[in-house]
């Protein structure tokens, strides 16, 4: 028992003895669809989110809709409230691509959308907030859904008007920039299994091709920031990509090393080659494994589509910093019966089985399994990989069905994933930069609609005002931004201390 006290102890000091560095900046994220509402109000075009939960309401687990969210196109000023009492550095939010642009096209500007913006940066900036903005956090404009959407090639330059009038409206202000949230998700889960909207199901084929568009636009829109309006405006331009952390099942097996990279490079190296590498273009191990298997089953070409020599410039070093969402961790290992996979399918191309261990704390959401340690090992290969790029954390955090005020296992996620944070920046030497925990407040969760929680305040959407009440993971947080080091210990008032023995 002593010896147990002895070894906590020892823990606890070798825990505490790291700190956040000076400059080091903590912020809280959302996305406009998700916590807007007001869907037809202020000019506002439709998009495929209002689309598909309209129509397809079996899609959406409880049947519900953003349509009125969390109200937050009509509360700027109490949302600011709630972030300059967690006392964040940054907000990062996304623009509604249909608030700005009704159909999609930049021919035709909605005021009312731009002044809503223009409030909320306001409101930001005085309360010396600095915003963090998403160009495109998945609610593509309808009208372009209905010209194919990302698959689409012309939609890359459309996608780089509406930026240019973000850049002219709002880059006065906004020097942080992301234009895409998670390309990956976008594409596999949009045009190839369903998982989000439009929810197509040309699998092996459609993600390539959405992929493809996005990057290009992506590639533009950086390029377009640095010819017309960085000389002015001095900003930055990145991009956030989603990741968990591959392992090998056996970290012995050549087999098992060998999935766990696919899988990486299926997923992240998809978008991370063709922007953070020395060579560009997508990874070599996607080119050959697509342009093989497409071979095999009686295509004419490759599915996966090739960039020409002047787009993989554009693409490459298109991005000032690495935008990163993190939530969770797999094992990997090779897949036996491949014959039962999809043909075609991004799975079959990867031709790995990734799964997470049965030891590890549950959550909400069927695919959110805690493993800190992940996130410390995904940073290292993040910096191995992709040249040291300095990394902002644009996402990370936890989900419950129940919206407990009491939050302790949220607690728990935050400061031990913190935790590996400063293990990676003080003992691997990673450039990280940012850390932004998502979400700012419960929102609706996409496929799950309000049952699966993310925020660190709860909101009562059984009350047509959605009011905001501070979680116990809100007072943590605020703690750790004004302490800058986690404490295991700190208990905020009117709160039961947590137990972390259960
Ligand atoms: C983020 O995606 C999003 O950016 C954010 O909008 C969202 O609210 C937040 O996470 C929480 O989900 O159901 O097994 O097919 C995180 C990456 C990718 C994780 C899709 C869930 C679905 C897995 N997400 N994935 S599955």
């Amino acid at each position: 028992m002593k010896c147990a006290i002895v070894v906590l102890t020892l823990l606890f000091c070798v825990k505490a003895q790291y700190e956040f560095p000076t400059g080091f900046e903590f912020g809280v994220a959302t996305a406009s669809y998700q916590i807007e509402g007001a869907w037809n109000d202020g000019g506002k075009g439709e998009n495929i989110w209002d689309r598909m939960t309209h129509e397809r309401p079996d899609l959406i687990e409880d049947g519900s809709t953003g349509d009125d969210a969390c109200r937050s196109y009509y509360k700027t000023e109490e949302d600011v409230r709630l972030l300059t009492d967690l006392g964040v550095d940054f907000y990062r939010f996304s623009i509604s691509w249909s608030r700005i642009l009704p159909n999609g096209h930049a021919n035709q500007i909605n005021q009312e959308g731009i002044d809503y913006y223009n409030e909320l940066i306001n409101r930001l900036i005085a309360a010396e907030i600095t915003p963090f903005v998403t160009m495109f956090h998945w609610d593509l404009p309808q009208p372009l859904q209905e010209i194919g959407g990302w698959p689409n090639p012309f939609v890359a330059d459309i996608f780089v008007d509406y930026a240019n009038i973000l850049y002219k409206e709002f880059g006065d202000r906004v020097t942080n920039w992301i234009t895409f949230n998670e390309p990956a998700v976008v594409c596999e889960q949009g045009y190839s299994t369903a998982g989000k909207a439009p929810a197509y199901t040309q699998e092996g084929i459609g993600g390539y091709l959405c992929a493809h568009t996005l990057l290009i636009a992506h590639g533009k829109a950086y390029r377009l920031y640095y010819r017309d309006y960085f000389e002015e405006q001095r900003g930055r331009v990145g991009i956030t990509l989603d990741s968990w952390m591959y392992m090998p099942e056996d970290e012995e097996s050549q087999e098992d090393q060998d999935a766990a990279e696919r899988a990486f490079q299926f997923f992240l190296g998809w978008y991370a080659n063709p922007i953070f590498s020395e060579e560009g273009d997508y990874p070599e191990v996607m080119k050959s494994r697509i342009e093989a298997q497409s071979q095999e089953e009686g295509f004419r070409s490759s599915r996966l589509p090739s960039f020409t020599d002047e787009e993989i410039e554009i693409i490459k070093g298109s991005a000032d910093f690495f935008g990163l969402n993190h939530y969770t961790s797999e094992y990997c290992t090779t897949v036996t019966g491949t014959e039962d996979l999809p043909r075609p399918s991004h799975s079959a191309d990867i031709d790995a089985f990734c799964y997470q261990s049965p030891d590890w704390e549950s959550s909400g959401s069927s695919w959110l399994k805690v493993y800190p340690e992940g996130l410390r090992k995904l940073l290292v290969w993040i910096k191995q990989r992709y040249i040291n790029p300095e990394i902002m954390i644009t996402e990370n955090g936890f989900s419950d069905r129940t919206g407990t005020l009491a939050d302790c296992r949220r607690v728990n996620y935050f400061n031990s994933y913190l935790e590996q944070v400063l293990l990676a920046i003080h003992e691997d030497e990673v450039n990280v930069t940012r850390y932004a925990a998502w979400s700012l407040m419960d929102n609706f969760e996409w496929r799950q609609g309000y049952t699966e929680r993310f925020g660190i305040h709860y909101v009562d959407f059984d009350d047509d005002d959605k009011p905001r009440t501070p979680k116990m993971s809100a007072f943590v947080f605020k703690n750790i931004i004004q302490t800058g080091g986690i404490d295991w210990d700190y208990t905020p008032e009117a709160f039961p201390p947590c137990d972390w023995d259960n």
